[in-house]
């Protein structure tokens, strides 16, 4: 799906600002919320999660409904071409109304989807309502647990819930709402409907193979321009290939991105490309041709008080402080990221594993999710016994990220989960489709992997078989043997020799110890900032001596937002940074670190 953006022939308005709003009591719905103002609405700011918008637990932890709602109009010139509402993320399920009519429906949180309004648009002022729904359960992404669990951390003694409220099956909090730009965008009836490029390169020159997707009658061109303007290929149809000769590649760290015009009848669409190849040979990740290394991080989109909501200040933030590390990657856990951030990445050359929302897909986790009727189920059991029911929805996400993503030259790999049940038995029928689906999305038929979970059983898991890089979260000194650094080291080396003598690429796509800043010891113990270090010095003796093993991303970028837990203090804290970018100890550590490590041609 294009991202929306202003042209010769393209209008565009963005809808962000002060919206009315209102959480459902129930009523919502039957009352008809939607067909008029709001009554006795509160305020609130759209981009941005609302849960930390306004104080108290009913509003924070709120399970269900809320309605947004504003007016809009549309000049009349804009009218006359096809008008289009585009919501770039409402979390998690939204229903659209304009002028009290339902416009469209959407599951999925994480994603863009839009509708043409030109029918339900009026002359003047036009009430334009969303509904948000926040409820997580077996059959969303990121999986909850069914019905709205209310006991948190029962643990051994008896508990009891006040009230329904949603149970995630993950770590993150369930920040919600209208997370990303709503906006209107207008094209010719006959448009562009998408562009998809594939590059090729072959000593200096690159061939870049295009296809254009019209709707109605025109003819198609396409041309692509230096930054300076400079015309270097072009050409006329829906598809064909350019050939550029002594291109400039995009490279990490030194990205490159030439401008693209593409035109359709009287249309015209806009678009920035880099050039750039990604291939997995033997046991490296090679970009451009060279065996790269990936240094970095599993971030969040989680700041505040907007949550998930878009902060762009903050994105420019962390690039620079990702650049400041020596680092130069980092996964969108566990959730598709802004276009906003992934455009960022394309402009500065951040390699990115592009990460679907398939997070919890994983019974054996979670407070009382994975028992009915007093019974275990597993994961993968059928749907009549309480299994998962995520995989029609876990295409969507697949189809949805790879529509919008596919043309970034800073994407290098698709994450079609992250700690899934991929050991569990029905595992591998679950995913291998998955896996197919994403090469057969993929113009560019990037790597797939799936980030697995410890566990002890690793030998069995299914993504031995399907995944082109192995990625593993591992835990040695934290979750497993957690204050014997030394006994960490040897188990580390124990497992990992093992992902060393499959022959692929495999990397660490989680590491981490929870610190809390401004804790110190002598002697370092858990939770210092000298155990951190102490921590992440014992693994890396271990990957150091691994000639397959391709990167490190830690686990976290910054401190994040949880639900509340008994390993949770206020908030998950395994973060190098504090969650308002201040550098721990450790900071300087990996800076240290990273600077001294190339990025490419690390191992020999
Ligand atoms: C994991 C998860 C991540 C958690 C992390 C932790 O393995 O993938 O979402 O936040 O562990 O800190 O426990």
């Amino acid at each position: 799906m294009l991202y929306p953006v202003l042209t010769d022939s393209r209008g565009l308005m963005d809808l962000s600002g002060i919206w009315d709003f209102k959480l459902d009591d129930g009523n919502g719905f039957e009352e008809k919320w939607y067909e008029k103002p709001l009554e006795e609405p509160m305020t609130m700011a759209v981009p941005s999660s609302y849960n930390d918008l306004k104080e108290g637990e009913d509003f924070r932890e709120h399970y269900g409904w809320v309605f947004y709602q504003r007016s809009i109009s549309v000049p009349a010139y804009m009218r006359s071409q096809r008008v289009v509402l585009r919501m770039a993320a409402v979390t998690h399920i939204s229903k659209v109304y304009l002028n009290g009519r339902l416009v469209c429906e959407h599951k999925g949180g994480f994603l863009p989807f839009e509708a043409e309004i030109n029918d339900y648009l009026q002359p003047g002022e036009n009430l334009l309502t969303i509904a948000v729904d926040n409820r997580i359960d077996h059959s969303t992404l990121p999986v909850g647990s069914e019905g709205g669990g209310g006991v948190l951390n029962s643990g051994f003694f008896p508990s009891k819930a006040s009230k329904k409220r949603n149970l995630p099956n993950f770590d993150f909090f369930n920040y919600c709402g209208i997370t990303r730009p709503v906006k209107i965008y207008t094209t010719p009836k006959d448009y562009i409907q998408d562009v998809s490029l594939v590059s090729a390169v072959e000593g200096k020159d690159a061939d870049i193979r295009y296809e254009i997707e019209a709707v109605g009658t025109g003819e198609a061109s396409i041309q692509i321009r230096t930054r300076q303007g400079e015309l270097v290929a072009e050409g006329t149809g829906l598809s064909g290939t350019l050939h550029i000769a002594n291109v400039t590649l995009w490279q990490p760290l030194k990205a490159y991105l030439y401008e693209v015009t593409v035109r359709f009848g009287e249309d015209v669409y806009t678009m920035t490309y880099g050039v750039r190849t990604v291939e997995v040979k033997g046991g490296k990740f090679l970009i451009n041709g060279q065996p790269f290394y990936f240094k970095g991080y599993g971030k969040h989109e989680d700041t505040f008080p907007a949550g998930r909501g878009l902060n762009m200040p903050m994105n420019i933030k962390d690039i620079s402080l990702i650049k400041w590390q020596g680092a130069n990657s980092f996964r969108t856990s566990h959730y598709p990221y802004s276009e906003e951030m992934m455009q960022l990445c394309d402009e500065e050359g951040i390699v990115v594993i592009d990460e679907v929302p398939a997070v919890g897909v994983n019974l054996n986790f979670g407070g009382g999710a994975n028992f009915k009727d007093g019974k275990k189920i597993n994961t993968f059991d059928p749907i009549e016994e309480g299994g998962i029911r995520t995989l029609e929805h876990h295409k969507e996400v697949i189809r949805d990220v790879i529509a919008r993503d596919k043309n970034r030259a800073c994407v290098v790999m698709w994450s079609i989960a992250n700690e899934s049940d991929s050991s569990g038995k029905g595992a591998y029928e679950y995913f291998k489709p998955l896996y197919d689906l994403a090469s057969e999305l993929d113009p560019q038929k990037r790597p797939r992997t799936i980030v697995s979970v410890q566990m002890v059983n690793y030998k069995e898991d299914c993504t031995i078989q399907l995944s082109d890089v192995f990625c593993l979260n591992r835990y040695y000194g934290w979750y497993t043997c957690g204050g014997d650094l030394q006994a960490a080291e040897d188990m580390c080396r124990e497992e990992l020799e093992f992902w060393n003598s499959l022959g692929k690429p495999f990397m660490f796509t989680e590491y981490g110890a929870d610190t809390m800043t401004g804790l110190h010891d002598t002697t370092p113990v858990m939770w210092t900032e000298e155990y951190q270090v102490d921590y992440y010095k014992a693994n890396h003796r271990v990957v150091d001596s691994l000639e397959n093993f391709v990167g490190e991303q830690v686990w976290n970028f910054a401190d994040f937002a949880t639900s509340q837990g008994l390993m949770r203090v206020q908030g998950n804290k395994k973060g190098i940074f504090t969650r308002d970018r201040r550098p721990k100890l450790v900071a300087h550590y990996f800076r240290n670190r990273w600077t001294n490590i190339p990025d490419f041609n690390y191992k020999p």
